[in-house]
């Protein structure tokens, strides 16, 4: 891939974040994709490569746009593999709270584990602890491994888990063992990124959440020289037969980093929506004058950029939405 390729995708995912932060705080949390969804969808044409969505908004016949399969950019430059969650956080925006972003993950063709949309098992930390850990292991041998690996006491240990019924006993097990835990609503992308990030405090990501966003965290997580993990768990004989048919011939299959990011090569990039512990979120700050915050990050090279843009509304009117 080319490296400008990575410059180009923060482009889409800043327009993404401009058009769905208008809909911050409006309790409509479809309206928000929409306008996510329309925003990205139209900065992709522009770009030189030859791109298959293969995680997107749904099958052709549930999205318009952003659909698996569909072919992005203008058919030149390099052959890749395209996911996108335009807006991951929908119920974020419209409840208005922390750790919305665009996000897109890009890599080689055929590189992306093309993860139908059920759920996944998913264990991510940061680099220290790399090659370490198993999603097979009992939490609390997790806990031992990742504590000794970051130099750390377990009693300063923070996990990161979905506040979910779920996983009620994980969070359980956790406290007994006496790590912390940080919970958060939605967007299990943000939260499996800052295991593999010292300066937030996370340790240790883990817990059941979407596939889709698993391969997206993958990603980013590659980009990052961290670690992850992931099995899906399908539901019932429909979901276990997509895994099936994806050529996955055991569908609870352990799935490792490599599995579900096959190059050594990965683009990832995010523009934070509402504000958050690794983006500020979309600041509109009169006068027309918005300002974004995203990172850009590279798994060739190991490149990690945050970008603080300012966005001219008034010069950028498709980014202005409708109410
Ligand atoms: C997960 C998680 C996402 O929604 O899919 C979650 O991966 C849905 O979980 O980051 P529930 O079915 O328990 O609500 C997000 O949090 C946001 O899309």
């Amino acid at each position: 891939m080319d490296r400008e390729l990575a410059l180009e995708l923060v482009r889409v995912t800043e327009a993404a974040a401009v058009s769905s932060a208008q809909w911050m705080g409006r309790g409509k949390k479809d309206e928000a994709d929409d306008a996510a969804t329309s925003a990205m969808r139209s900065m992709f044409d522009s770009i030189t490569m030859q791109g298959t969505v293969v995680i997107g908004e749904g099958e052709l016949d549930e999205a318009p746009m952003l659909y698996i399969g569909e072919e992005l950019g203008n058919g030149q430059g390099p052959a890749v593999d395209i996911a996108v969650d335009p807006l991951e956080g929908t119920n974020i925006v419209a409840k208005g709270h922390n750790n919305a972003m665009a996000v897109i993950a890009a890599a080689d063709r055929g590189a992306l584990l093309h993860a139908p949309d059920m759920y996944m098992e998913k264990i991510a930390v940061g680099k220290n602890a790399k090659g370490k850990i198993s999603l097979d292991d009992p939490i609390e041998k997790t806990i031992d491994i990742v504590a000794k690996a970051n130099n750390k006491r377990i009693r300063d240990l923070t996990v990161i888990i979905q506040e979910r019924s779920r996983h009620e006993d994980l969070v359980e097990r956790v406290r007994a063992k006496g790590a912390r835990v940080k919970l958060f609503g939605d967007g299990d992308v943000e939260a499996s990124i800052a295991s593999c990030i010292p300066h937030t405090g996370v340790d240790l990501f883990v817990g059941t959440g979407g596939a889709p966003e698993g391969v997206i965290s993958a990603a980013a997580v590659k980009c990052l020289d961290g670690d992850m993990q992931a099995r899906l768990v399908p539901q019932n004989d429909e979901e276990a037969n997509r895994c099936i048919e994806m050529g996955l011939a055991d569908p609870r299959q352990l799935l490792t980093l490599d599995d579900l990011v096959k190059s050594d090569d990965a683009i990832f990039a995010a523009t934070g929506v509402t504000e958050g512990e690794l983006l500020h979120g979309v600041k509109f700050l009169g006068n027309d004058l918005t300002e974004t915050d995203s990172i850009v990050m590279r798994a060739k090279t190991g490149t990690v950029r945050f970008i603080k843009a300012n966005h001219h509304l008034d010069r950028k009117p498709h980014l202005l939405v409708n109410e």
